[in-house]
């Protein structure tokens, strides 16, 4: 390891916190689905970022549209107009079919402001008893870090020693349509899930769930919240990962590849009812929907649907998936995967994922484990079908090892 790479990791020893562990690699360039680190090492990136750099590394046009807005108007705040929200708006809500935007910066802030929302919903329009709104959220969730989220989280790492913790929400089994009809009460205000849980290791939800879902809650005047900040934008193939299921959200949150990586823009879709109720002073944030953030969005949405991105990712997350399961290693216990959001769980006594990680590493490929047997796969959606066969090669040889 070069001197300048152990002294970016002395320095982010000695002063960063530690809240992460990162594979040890030092990158310094990005373009489309590679990454160099400072060694001149080319990787093919299999995180993208978290599905953040969805449209590949440093897409130029996304570049171009930043350095053009950054030169005329990067920020104004809330409190005056600006010339590139409206077509923001307009742009999002014509891709996604939306009526109501909520524009917002972090995946987090997308969520919390959701949960705001529709318990502002339910007191304003369903009729809620006040301060008595439920939400009811899965097991194995993903939503973010803040604490309001951290609090129906169910994963000890991200929970403990934060409290104490909001009360209103309630748990469920992922996948589980009775049970979620158990938790159902008249102070139910909505459901906010992922439509694959991306964090607890690419759970596909079965056949059937999410149409039985959007029944229940509409019976009941439930808002379906679904959280597509790390499935949506082409992620699994289609647009919306709803879409798989032939169902619509009520509400749907979007982050991520929605700057395409350039920058912190997220956004709450919806309709009049549930966005209708929030009124000046009521919410916001000082980045919110600001030009360059509109800027980005409008031209990672746009890079996105003109390059074919969506078409590419169901046609190269097929192969990708077929080409894993072909794989015949005695390390794997379950291939899964939708579009080009990929996992390949092992058997416990394979050891640990991050052991794989490494050994991928130091074959061209950067992916990321997750809850310990889990490797995550998750390219650029621009990634070609030779990309796709070369990296298939690399998981092939590293996943016959035994690295236990
Ligand atoms: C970390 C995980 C993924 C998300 C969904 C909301 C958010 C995320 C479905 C919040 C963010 C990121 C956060 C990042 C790692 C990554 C992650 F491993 F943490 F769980 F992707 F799976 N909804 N996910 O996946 O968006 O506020 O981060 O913009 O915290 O380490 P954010």
């Amino acid at each position: 390891m070069s001197s300048s790479v152990i002294d970016f990791l002395a320095t982010e020893a000695r002063l960063g916190t530690k809240n992460y562990e990162p594979i040890g690699v030092v990158l310094s360039r990005g373009e489309g689905v590679w990454v160099w680190d400072t060694e001149g090492n080319r990787y093919l990136d299999c995180l993208s970022a978290y599905s953040a750099v969805s449209q590949g590394h440093c897409h130029p046009k996304i570049l171009a549209a930043m350095v053009e807005q950054a030169h005329r108007l990067t920020l104004t705040s809330r409190a005056f107009h600006n010339d590139q929200l409206a077509q923001f708006y307009e742009e999002i809500a014509a891709l996604t079919g939306s009526h109501k935007v909520l524009p917002m910066n972090s995946g987090a802030e997308a969520v919390e402001s959701a949960i705001k929302s529709v318990r502002k919903w339910g007191y304003e329009v369903k009729g809620v008893p006040d301060g008595q709104a439920e939400i009811i959220v899965c097991a194995n969730n993903f939503h973010g870090r803040t604490l309001g989220i951290v609090g129906f989280s169910t994963d000890p790492e991200t929970r403990t020693h934060f409290g104490p913790f909001a009360p209103g929400f309630k748990i469920i089994p992922f996948g589980d349509v009775a049970a979620l009809e158990e938790a159902i009460t008249p102070n139910t205000v909505a459901f906010l899930v992922e439509p694959i849980q991306g964090e607890a290791g690419v759970i596909i939800p079965p056949s059937g769930y999410f149409p039985k879902v959007r029944e229940l809650c509409t019976a009941n005047n439930v808002m379906l919240v679904l959280d597509e900040i790390q499935t949506g934008l082409g992620r699994t193939g289609k647009l919306l990962a709803e879409q798989h299921e032939g169902i619509e959200a009520d509400v749907t949150l979007l982050g991520k590849a929605l700057s395409g990586g350039f920058y912190p823009v997220s956004a709450v879709l919806s309709n009049n009812e549930v966005l209708g109720t929030l009124r000046p002073g009521q919410h916001g944030s000082t980045f919110g929907g600001n030009p360059l953030a509109c800027a980005v969005a409008r031209a990672a949405m746009r890079v996105l649907v003109e390059e074919g991105m969506i078409e590419n990712a169901a046609m190269q997350g097929a192969r990708f998936l077929q080409g894993l399961k072909d794989i015949r290693a005695n390390t794997i216990r379950e291939v899964r995967g939708r579009g080009l959001m990929l996992a390949v769980e092992l058997h416990p006594e394979a050891g640990r994922a991050r052991r794989y990680c490494e050994a991928l590493q130091g074959k061209g490929i950067l992916a990321k484990d997750t809850h310990e047997h889990t490797i995550r796969i998750a390219p650029p959606l621009v990634i070609t079908s030779d990309q796709v066969d070369w990296a298939l090669e690399q998981f092939a040889t590293t996943l016959t090892q035994d690295l236990s």
